[in-house]
């Protein structure tokens, strides 16, 4: 149990409630954010509410408080669900992972650094040379994935667009040996558009705010955003410049540490570069055909990424198609379709560079040479922080998938709660009774079932030749999933679901064909620049070997996330509850409304019921013992029976509570916190007796 805290800052574990409601739950956890508890378990899953400031308990000496202890012996803390999946992977060799879920802005991403840090922290106490190297690549890879996969958005103001999912490998001595991240489906829609109020990725304004005058000008930059059609819609100028400034120098400093080599950095930012001026590139028509306006800037294009200027301008404004009969013909583009491809190939342009700083940073910290025979079983610990739940007033495609991804991952965890318990109480030996609790598969099926689903609806509007327009495609969902409970009910949904809002159906077939002109592909892998030409080998093929029917990329995101909740669901997991406190970012602000419904939709009482409906609490016979021997005169100093189960018996008869425990095969189980509490308080009260006592021994008193 966590330790007890005074009780004018509430209950430090929600099974404590005295009643599970609502109100109970919510004045708990508004009381715990005002007195800056911002941590609370319910048993072992932390949930966390945002204090948009910085609070001092994330030092040295509080890492020191949790390392190695049990779970309850300190507040509730990120640190205590890290070390307890730390302890499990080294002391069971257990693969464990920590989902951290949460809307928008709630704080999974700040989570999920503090929780690396203190594994890194707690590890490699003798300082060996090549695990701190890993380390260091494991910690200084966030600040690079930030920066390329981070925006300011209206609900958080540096929000991932990015799903991020690290495994970090570790050897038989518990010290990590390596990692290895996947990235699901970053935004790349913001790279060309960005809502009123929102930016672009970090990057863009980090270069040209600080990288240094001599950058700028081999990359032909001007420093100001406002220069560049995708960095001055949204809100670009109004961010402090001074941190993106800063922002880039430690970029540049992490990217040198990962072992990115001077060329590579180099042509990361060449490809920054021509992003923005592609954006900038303009099209109209001399009558006849449509043409370029910007010779410079297609100069400079051609220059950063290694191409012959008229492949590029040629790609600008051209298409090579294959005619029905096999013939290979090169098709003008309408002005319209010019700046389609443009925006096209610059969202594509940044897409891969994020992937391949992924997979250069994956390459840096691969486990090589791991031999388990001569090392002992190399266990993982995985660390989820993807996108969280958001409504924006216009949803599109991509709020659908993060969307989705969330219930997929609620799902998992009521599935994986449930399960946890009902494995550890079989382990135990201990009957249990099945819990009723609401299983939002039915929502999962609704988007991914094959042949009746959203996607699977989506697909097949893009799969059929002809005009199909988003519309059409609505028409199309309405007819096949009008009946849907789900469907229909998203305006009074009556279940802890997302989907209480509605989606605009507006881009969602392009954004799921997400089609690029084969002739951008071409032209980056015939670059000589070698970077680039590695991001683009599909660039290969010819127009006529080309797969007609590529995947869409919600079919893509679909697979992707399917494979991520297998991947999970064969770990132990650990789970971090975020919540925010309010849409203004203030630490004074506790929005009863919004925070409720984020309970809700989390489960968060059902958590607590379901925790509570067994056994609230559990601990090994000796642990029990050696906290609460005191309470029994038989038990105190030291019993004398034969094993510590039968002295925990002896406590727990002597208290009168057979009938609120079960005995496992290595620990107790208690039904009611209120036992616990019982023997706590009569602990709390023995202690300064027993003070007194030992002081007088001392003193030769007795
Ligand atoms: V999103 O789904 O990526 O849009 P997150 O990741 O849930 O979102 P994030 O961790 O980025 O939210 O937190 C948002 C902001 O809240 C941070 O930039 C901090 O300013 C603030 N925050 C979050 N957690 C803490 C904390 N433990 N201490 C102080 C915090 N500030
Ligand atoms: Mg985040």
């Amino acid at each position: 149990m966590a330790e007890l805290e005074g009780l004018e800052f509430g209950k430090s574990d929600f099974v404590l409630l005295d009643e599970v409601t609502m109100e109970q739950f919510m004045e708990n956890l508004k009381l715990r954010f005002e007195k800056a508890r911002i941590y609370t378990f319910i048993g072992e899953v932390v949930v966390s509410v945002n204090p948009y400031r910085h609070l001092d308990i994330y030092g040295k000496e509080v890492i020191e408080d949790y390392r190695g202890r049990e779970l309850y012996e300190n507040p509730p803390h990120l640190y205590a669900v890290a070390d307890a999946a730390y302890k499990a992977m080294k002391r069971r060799a257990k693969d464990t992972c920590i989902v951290i879920s949460g809307e928008s802005g709630a704080g999974k991403t700040e989570a999920s650094k503090y929780i690396m840090q203190y594994i890194a922290a707690i590890t490699n106490p003798s300082q060996r040379a090549e695990v701190e190297s890993v380390k260091n690549v494991l910690l200084k890879s966030n600040c690079v994935l930030e920066a390329f996969g981070n925006a300011k958005t209206n609900r958080n103001d540096n929000s991932s667009r990015f799903g991020k999912y690290m495994d970090i490998n570790f050897n038989f001595n518990g010290d990590p040996t390596g990692g290895h991240i996947n990235n699901y489906l970053l935004e790349k829609s913001r790279v060309a558009q960005q809502q009123e109020g929102e930016r672009n990725f970090h990057s863009f304004y980090q270069v040209l705010r600080g990288g240094s005058d001599g950058l700028l000008k081999s990359l032909y930059l001007q420093r100001d955003p406002a220069e560049y059609a995708y960095t001055s819609q949204g809100a670009s100028i109004t961010l402090a410049s001074n941190n993106d400034s800063l922002c880039h120098k430690a970029v540049m400093a992490a990217l040198k540490v990962i072992g990115f080599t001077t060329e590579e950095i180099s042509s990361i930012y060449k490809i920054l570069s021509t992003i923005l001026h592609l954006g900038n590139l303009q099209f109209t028509s001399d009558g006849e055909h449509v043409v370029l306006v910007g010779e410079d800037t297609v100069k400079h294009i051609s220059e950063l990424t290694s191409t012959e200027p008229e492949n590029t301008r040629k790609a600008l404004l051209y298409r090579t198609v294959a005619t029905g009969g096999g013939e290979v013909i090169e098709k003008g583009h309408s002005e319209q379709e010019a700046s389609y491809g443009r925006d096209a190939f610059a969202k594509a342009l940044y897409e891969r560079l994020f992937a391949w700083i992924v997979g250069r940073i994956n390459s840096v910290i691969q486990v090589m040479d791991y031999n388990p025979a001569l090392h002992g079983k190399n266990t993982v610990i995985g660390v989820l922080d993807i996108y969280g739940f958001e409504i924006f007033d216009n949803n599109s495609f991509e709020q659908f998938c993060i969307n989705y991804c969330n219930e997929k991952l609620q799902q998992l965890f009521i599935e994986l709660i449930l399960r946890q318990e009902q494995d550890e109480y079989q382990r135990e030996g201990i009957t249990w009774q099945n819990i009723e609790y609401f299983n939002n598969q039915i929502i999962v099926d609704l988007v991914e079932q094959p042949h009746k689903g959203i996607i699977s609806v989506l697909d097949e509007a893009c799969l059929t030749a002809g005009k199909v327009t988003d519309t059409v495609c609505l028409d199309s969902m309405n007819k096949k999933l009008g009946q849907h409970p789900h469907y229909t009910s998203r305006k009074v949904s009556t279940h802890k679901s997302y989907h209480s809002f509605l989606y605009s159906v507006e881009g969602f077939l392009d954004k799921n064909k997400d089609p690029l002109f084969q002739d951008f592909k071409r032209l980056m892998y015939n670059s000589s620049d070698p970077v680039l030409k590695e991001m683009w080998p599909d660039g290969k093929m010819s127009i006529t070997e080309v797969t007609k029917r590529p995947l869409t990329a919600a079919t893509l995101f679909k697979n992707s996330i399917i494979a991520l909740v297998d991947k999970l669901a064969c770990k132990e997991p650990y789970y971090v509850r975020c919540i925010k406190p309010n849409e203004v970012k203030s630490p004074l602000l506790f929005d009863d409304g919004r925070c409720q419904h984020q309970v809700a939709y989390l489960g968060l009482l059902e958590n607590v019921h379901v925790r509570r409906a067994g056994f609230a609490y559990r601990q090994p016979y000796a642990r029990f013992l050696q906290r609460y021997k005191m309470t029994c005169e038989y038990t105190w100093p030291n019993h004398l029976m034969s094993s510590d189960q039968e002295a925990v018996e002896a406590i727990v008869n002597q208290h009168g509570f057979e009938d609120d425990v079960a005995y496992g095969h290595t620990k107790l189980f208690v039904r009611t916190p209120r036992t616990l509490f019982t023997l706590e308080q009569e602990r709390a009260a023995l202690i300064p007796i027993l003070v007194l006592f030992l002081q007088k021994v001392w003193r030769g008193a007795l």
